[in-house]
Parts: C-alpha cells; sequence; structure tokens
C-alpha cells in the first residue's frame, strides 16, 4: 500500500492480481518508500515481462501449477484411463526404392518448409562450456553444428528450386529459439561467420523467457535467493517454442507465403539432415498433420517411446512417452513383461528422437485456440514422503513433443522411423557419463557424434557402390568406438542418397586409415583409390572429376585425456584430436572443367 504512488495504473493491476493469487508474501519483505524505489520498479518490469510472455498470464500460470503440484502430490498418473499400444507410421529402409522416392518428393516440398532450431538449452548434461550449436560436429573439417544446419538448408533450397525448376529467389526461412543463455553468443556466432552464408535477414531468432519458480504446493512463487526483489526463474523447455511462434506473427506470416510445413530439430544432431528429406517426403505423400523421426528403440533405451494411448472416453493419440513412464505405463495396462523388446531384437515401440514435421494449416488451427500453450508437467523434489515441501522450488515445464495432446483423435499423427545409423547421433553426455552407459547402448556422446559422422558417410558410399574398409575398434574417453574412414562432404556435394549415388561412380575404394574432405557442388568420384588423405575444395562452377589413386601419410586420430586442460575443450571432450601428416589437396576456385588425376 505504501509504495502505490511509485506505480502506474497498469503496475497497480499487476499488484492487485499478485495479491489476488495468493502471492502476498512477495511484497513482505519490503523497505519503506524512498528506499529501493529502483529496485521495486525492476520488480515489477520483471512481473510485467513473465505475464505477457505466457499463454494467458501469470494467473493461468499459477492456477495451472496448483493443480499440477495437486496431482504431483497425490501421485496421479498422467495416462491414467489410457490403454498404450504401437501406432503405425512408416518404415524406411536407407537406399530402396521407397526411399528414393520419398526423398525426391522430400526435396520437392522444401521450398515451402520452414525450419525451426530449439537451442535455448545450455546442454548441463554435457558440461561444456559454450553453446552447443558452436560446437564442431566433426573435427575433420571443423564444421560447427550450426554452420552444418545452414549449409544443409541452403543445400535443400537449391536442391529444390532445380528440381521443381521453382522460383530460385525463395528462401526457406529459419528460427533459431534462443534462451537468455544462448541468446548473444549465438548471434555472435551467426555474425562473426557471415551467417555461414545465409542472408542474414533469412535468419530469426525468438528468445524463450524463463517461468516463475515456486516455492510450495500453494504455488507460491519463489522470491530470487539473490535479490528480493525480483522472483526467482527458470527454464520452460524447449515446448516455448509453439507459443513463441504464435506470439511472433511469424507461423501466419509463413501461412500466408503459402508455405506448408514446419521442421522442428535439436541443436545437436550431425545426422539430421540425412533424414530430414525421406521423412518430409514421408509427411507430404502420407499427408501427415504431425510426423515425428523416430529411430529404432531397445527395451528400456533412454529415449521415450512413440505411442498410441486410446481412452475409452474417446480420446485417442499418439504421443512420446518418456523411457520412465513407458514401463510402468505398459504393465499397469495387462503387459506383465513391461517394455521389452519383441522377436526383431527392439521395442515394438520407436525411440523418439524429436524431430517433429508439422503441417502448417492444421497447426496454425490448434495454435489459434491454444495460442501455443503446451500440456505442462512439474516434477518437484520433495523433502520426505508427506510431500508438503520441496528441497528446492520448482517451475512447470513443457516439451515440445507434447503438441499433439491437445488434438482431436480425427488429427493425422503418424511417425517415420529410419535407421539410428542414418538418423541420430546427438552429443548430449559428459565423457564421465558416456564411458558408463551399458555396453551397446549409444554413449550420446562428443565421440560417439562425431564417429556417427564418419560411419553413416561410409556406409552412404557402401550403398552407392563404393568399397569401403571396415573399420576398427578403438577406445576414446572411455568409450569403445568403430573407426570407419573419416568421410565429410558438404552438404550441398550429396544431401540425398540420389545426388551421392549421382556423384560416385566407376570403381571407388577406402581404406580404413582415409580421410576425405569434400567442400564443393560439382566433385564427381570415378574410380577413385584412397588410401591417405584428400581434399578438394571447389566454386560451384568448377565441375571437377577425380580419378586414379592417391596415396600418402594421411592424418591420424590421437587419443587426449578429457581431463588435459591443455587441450581445447572441444576437442578434450572426444577424447582425439587429429594429427594431420600429410594430404592431397586440391582447390578449384576457376570457373571450367577440370580432371583431378594424381
Ligand atoms: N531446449 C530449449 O531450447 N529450451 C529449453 O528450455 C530446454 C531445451 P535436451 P531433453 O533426443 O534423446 C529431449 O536437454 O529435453 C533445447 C526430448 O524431450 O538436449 O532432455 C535444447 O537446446 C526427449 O524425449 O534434451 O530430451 C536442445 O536443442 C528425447 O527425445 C533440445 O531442446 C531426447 O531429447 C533438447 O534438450 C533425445
Amino acid at each position: 500500500q505504501k509504495n502505490l504512488h511509485l506505480l502506474s495504473a497498469e503496475q497497480i493491476e499487476l499488484a492487485r492480481m499478485l495479491l489476488e493469487m495468493g502471492q502476498s508474501h512477495l511484497f513482505e519483505h519490503w523497505a519503506e518508500p524512498g528506499v529501493d524505489d529502483e529496485e521495486k520498479k525492476g520488480f515489477f518490469e520483471q512481473v510485467a515481462r513473465l505475464n505477457s510472455s505466457y499463454p494467458g498470464g501469470l494467473t493461468s500460470y499459477i492456477k495451472t501449477a496448483r493443480e499440477l503440484l495437486a496431482d504431483s502430490k497425490a501421485g496421479r498418473n498422467p495416462f491414467d484411463g489410457f490403454t498404450p499400444s504401437v501406432p503405425k507410421g512408416e518404415v524406411l529402409t536407407f537406399g530402396d526404392n521407397d526411399f528414393i522416392n520419398f526423398e525426391e518428393a522430400g526435396v520437392r516440398e522444401a521450398q515451402k518448409a520452414a525450419f525451426v532450431l530449439v537451442a535455448g538449452g545450455l546442454g548441463e548434461r554435457l558440461g561444456y562450456n559454450g553453446i552447443k550449436v558452436a560446437l564442431p560436429a566433426e573435427t575433420t573439417t571443423g564444421t560447427c553444428f550450426l554452420q552444418y544446419y545452414i549449409e544443409s538448408i541452403l543445400a535443400l533450397q537449391e536442391d529444390s528450386c532445380r528440381l521443381t525448376q521453382g522460383d530460385c529467389q525463395a528462401q526457406i526461412p529459419f528460427v533459431i529459439m534462443t534462451s537468455d543463455d544462448t541468446h548473444a553468443r549465438t548471434i555472435q556466432l551467426l555474425e562473426s561467420n557471415s551467417y555461414f552464408g545465409m542472408e542474414p535477414t533469412q535468419v530469426k531468432l525468438l528468445k524463450q523467457e524463463k517461468v516463475a519458480c515456486l516455492s510450495d504446493n500453494d504455488a507460491r512463487l519463489a522470491v530470487d535467493p539473490n535479490n528480493k526483489y525480483r522472483i526467482q526463474t527458470k527454464p520452460h523447455g524447449h515446448g516455448d517454442v509453439h507459443s513463441l511462434l504464435f506470439s511472433s506473427g511469424l507461423l501466419k506470416a509463413w501461412h500466408a507465403a503459402g508455405l506448408r510445413w514446419v521442421l522442428f530439430f535439436q541443436d545437436t544432431n550431425g545426422l539430421l539432415f540425412k533424414a530430414i528429406p525421406a521423412a518430409l517426403g514421408v509427411s507430404a505423400t502420407r499427408q501427415y498433420h504431425v510426423n515425428s523421426l523416430a529411430v529404432p528403440r531397445k527395451a528400456k533405451e533412454a529415449i521415450g517411446g512413440i505411442t498410441k494411448l486410446t481412452h475409452p472416453d474417446g480420446r485417442a493419440m499418439v504421443i512420446n512417452v518418456e523411457y520412465n513412464q513407458l514401463d510402468p505405463l505398459l504393465r499397469a495396462t495387462g503387459h506383465d513383461g513391461g517394455d521389452v523388446n519383441d522377436e526383431t531384437g527392439y521395442s515394438p515401440f520407436p525411440g523418439n528422437i524429436n524431430q517433429l514435421i508439422l503441417e502448417i494449416d492444421p497447426y496454425i488451427g490448434e495454435l489459434t485456440k491454444t495460442r501455443g500453450s503446451i500440456k505442462e508437467f512439474v516434477n518437484p523434489k520433495y523433502k520426505d514422503a508427506s510431500k508438503n515441501s520441496f528441497k528446492s522450488s520448482t517451475r512447470l515445464e513443457c516439451m515440445m513433443q507434447d503438441y499433439p495432446k491437445t488434438l482431436p483423435a480425427s488429427a493425422r499423427v503418424g511417425f517415420t522411423v529410419m535407421d539410428a545409423w542414418l538418423a541420430y547421433a546427438p552429443v548430449k553426455n559428459n565423457p564421465e557419463d558416456a564411458a558408463k552407459v551399458p555396453k551397446g547402448n549409444p554413449y550420446h556422446s562428443a565421440t560417439s557424434g562425431e564417429i556417427a559422422i564418419y560411419r553413416a558417410n561410409s556406409l552412404i558410399l557402401r550403398e552407392a557402390g563404393a568399397q569401403v574398409s571396415d573399420p576398427v575398434l578403438q577406445v576414446f574417453n572411455g568409450q569403445e568406438v568403430e573407426v570407419w574412414p573419416r568421410i565429410a562432404w558438404k552438404p550441398k556435394w550429396g544431401l540425398t542418397f540420389a545426388e551421392v549415388k549421382r556423384k560416385v561412380s566407376g570403381n571407388c575404394a577406402f581404406s580404413q586409415r582415409s580421410t576425405m574432405a569434400i567442400k564443393g557442388r560439382n566433385i564427381f568420384l570415378e574410380d577413385l583409390s584412397l588410401d591417405g588423405a584428400l581434399l578438394i575444395e571447389a566454386i560451384d562452377d568448377a565441375e571437377v572429376k577425380v580419378r586414379g589413386s592417391v596415396q600418402n601419410k594421411g592424418w591420424i586420430l590421437e587419443n587426449v585425456d578429457h581431463k588435459d586442460a591443455s587441450v581445447p575443450e572441444e576437442l578434450r571432450i572426444r577424447g582425439f584430436k587429429i594429427n594431420k601428416i600429410e594430404q592431397l589437396e586440391k582447390n578449384y576456385s576457376e570457373p571450367g572443367k577440370f580432371c583431378l588425376n594424381p
């Protein structure tokens, strides 16, 4: 009351709302008027921000929090009454005719797509000090994840326009969701690298705000321990991306511009774009409103399972069920063994890799109803079994893959399963945790993320008819991995299998100790035999044929210890560095036709 004269009419409204919502404790420790007045204004600025960035405002946040905290205290199961079953989806086999046809359909559709990268997370499990998109996906070329994503989108844009002979001025929109933890460093990475070749206007950053923390079961907002005039906040999760796309007006603009698809993806998957064209083709061909990319999943593996849930009252949905919930859900619904492998050796529930393709028309219709708010959850850590108090403050969270939870049963929700070697190799775990992963399960570390790129490229070249030597087993940072030849190429060289096949002919062979980096669109490998390191770069107007035998001492992987502080962190976390002993390096910077025949 005593501080009212400091406030604008709008701020008085916010104060009234807080009092009505049982938040008077936030003001209890406020100083007399005249003391800390600037801090008090700052408090209301923060409240206004928290209020406007949440669909339905703080009133809605507090009400939902009370309901979810009551459910959590009562131990209510979020899937109560639902029966799980295996949903219908598309299972693809890399390189067969269906795959090639889906890829072609996907490339055609790409010019009607927008891409959204969720990159607001700091990656606490990885323990890396920088932003994750700045990490090299592989160290042969040193391409970081953000560069790989941007170059892949640009390659898709160009391939799509060539295939359809369409409007080559059209740019595929690219949105990056950041947070206070990643925003400035993402801008800096883009600006210091000239946006990796993308027009700056093609990239839009949307920053997610944190949400208020809750200190008890009554959803009393937590006072920041470092400043008594602030509410403590924490990240709300990647589900924020839907409300941000809606409130920013981007979705409407895309819809008006005739776009048909939005593709969502995570920050560190160096294989993703090998799977995107075919998956987009599946969306278009099967007319899926929602298409989740998935990989075969071992029972009890630590990724969610895509599951159909049916309720006797008519509700039904195809949704990701997190791995810790799938086993109890199956047991509670008559599957005595719980989450177990079937005769294929895998769980019948495909593993969610959190790459989603949504059709814009039904998506915008749904968001107009929900304003992009996603079913949330709360995960309080209670002090004791009475569940009356928390060890530390909690908050509501939401996940982008929970979007289908509010859709009607008639919505066309499907999934596309691809081989994990082709589609999924995220960098999430630090070396110590990765070394503890049970043998046979994926490490999801910087080591395995890089090695997976070489393996995928080697397997793709094999499928295209090249001879690629078998890998050798090596141990880096306590993780045993298959080391294939270190083959890397720019997305514009071969984003689809058809494109790779077009560029590899005759008898090409790669020894295990080889390294090859292709940086150019029109480089054709014909009867190339490589035993060493070969680096070729060419402008788009240079057509280069590579023939004959290349042999040199090459590049070798040398172990480094993840605790060795003399080695840069981005190398240390993978457990190896490349010793570049000898290579053949060619750069074609003039237009024309060339033949490299050493
Ligand atoms: N992210 C944000 O942009 N904002 C946030 O507030 C939080 C994260 P994590 P997570 O692929 O194996 C997901 O931390 O959430 C971004 C799926 O939920 O890497 O533990 C962040 O920058 C899970 O079902 O993963 O698990 C990153 O790009 C499973 O599929 C992305 O969100 C799992 O990924 C994911 O954040 C998986």
